[in-house]
C-alpha cells in the first residue's frame, strides 16, 4: 500500500516569525508519520530554521525549487548538496509557476529530478495541462509527454520514490477544483504511463498527488480516489488549522 503524503507549498509567502510559529504549533499536530507523510515546502530562507525545529518531529521540511547543478557560478541558485545540508526531504520540481515565470522545461525539470535523487533528496515533480489543452482535449498527451520526459534516465527505484503532483493549471490557486473523478482519471494516465516506461510494480509503488485549490472541503473526495495518493496544496497551507486538517484526511 502506498503511504499518502501532503504537501504544502508556502510559495513566496510569510515572514520568518510567522513561519517558525507556524511549525512550533502544527509539529505537535501531525500525524504519525508511519501513517502520512507531513511535508511543509517553505522559502529557501527558512529552511535550516523549520528543519532544525522539526527535529523528532512527524513534521517534514522541503524547498519549492532548487537548481541542477550541485555548485557553481549562478547567482542566487540554491543548490541539491545546499539543501541536503540543511538536512531536507524534499523538493518540488517544476511547479506550473516554475514552468511559466522561470522558463523551466520539460527537459531542466528532468535534470532537476536527476539531481535531487543523485543527493539523496526526494523530489515532488509537478504536471498539468492548460485550461486551453484541457479545453482541445490534449490532457492525456501533455501529461504523459511530460511524465515520460521528466522521468527520462531514472532507474526503477528512483521512479518508485519519486512523487509526482498533478496539478491542473487552471485549478491553481483560483478556487476551481477538478472533479474528483477527472482528477483520478487524469493520475491514472500517470500511472499508466510510468508502468509503460518501467514496469508494473514501479506504477503501483509511485505516489502521485492532486493539487490545485485543495482544502479541507474537499480532501477527504480526493483522497478516496484510487490513484490519489495525496495532495499538494498552496493556500489552504498557509493556515494551520486547514493544514492540520488536511493531515488528518491523508492518514
Ligand atoms: C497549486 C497549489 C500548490 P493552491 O500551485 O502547489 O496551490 O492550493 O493554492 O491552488
Amino acid at each position: 500500500m502506498r503511504k499518502p503524503i501532503i504537501a504544502g507549498n508556502w510559495k513566496m509567502y510569510k515572514t520568518a516569525a510567522e513561519a517558525k510559529q507556524f511549525v512550533e504549533e502544527v509539529k505537535g499536530l501531525a500525524p504519525d508519520a508511519s501513517k502520512v507523510d507531513s511535508v511543509i515546502c517553505a522559502p529557501a530562507l527558512y529552511l535550516q530554521q523549520l528543519v532544525a525545529s522539526t527535529e523528532s518531529s512527524a513534521l517534514q521540511i522541503g524547498a519549492q525549487t532548487m537548481h541542477e547543478e550541485k555548485e557553481g557560478a549562478f547567482t542566487g541558485e540554491v543548490s541539491p548538496v545546499q539543501l541536503k545540508d540543511l538536512g531536507v526531504n524534499y523538493v518540488i520540481i517544476g511547479h506550473s509557476e516554475r514552468r511559466q515565470y522561470f522558463n523551466e522545461t520539460d527537459q531542466s525539470v528532468n535534470k532537476k529530478v536527476v539531481a535531487a535523487f543523485e543527493h539523496g533528496l526526494t523530489p515532488i515533480m509537478c504536471v498539468g495541462e492548460t485550461l486551453e489543452q484541457r479545453e482541445s482535449g490534449e490532457t492525456g498527451s501533455v501529461v504523459e509527454a511530460q511524465v515520460e520526459a521528466g522521468l527520462a534516465g531514472l532507474s526503477e527505484q528512483q521512479a518508485s520514490e519519486l512523487v509526482i503532483a498533478y496539478e491542473p493549471i487552471w485549478a491553481i490557486g483560483t478556487g476551481k477544483t477538478a472533479t474528483a473523478e477527472d482528477a483520478n482519471e487524469v493520475c491514472g494516465i500517470i500511472r499508466k504511463k510510468v508502468a509503460s516506461l518501467f514496469n508494473e510494480e514501479t506504477a503501483q509503488n509511485i505516489r502521485i498527488q492532486y493539487g490545485g485549490s485543495v482544502k479541507p472541503a474537499n480532501i477527504e473526495e480526493l483522497m478516496g480516489m484510487e490513484h490519489i495518493d495525496g495532495a499538494l496544496v498552496g493556500g489552504a497551507s498557509l493556515e494551520t488549522d486547514s493544514f492540520v486538517k488536511l493531515l488528518e484526511a491523508g492518514s
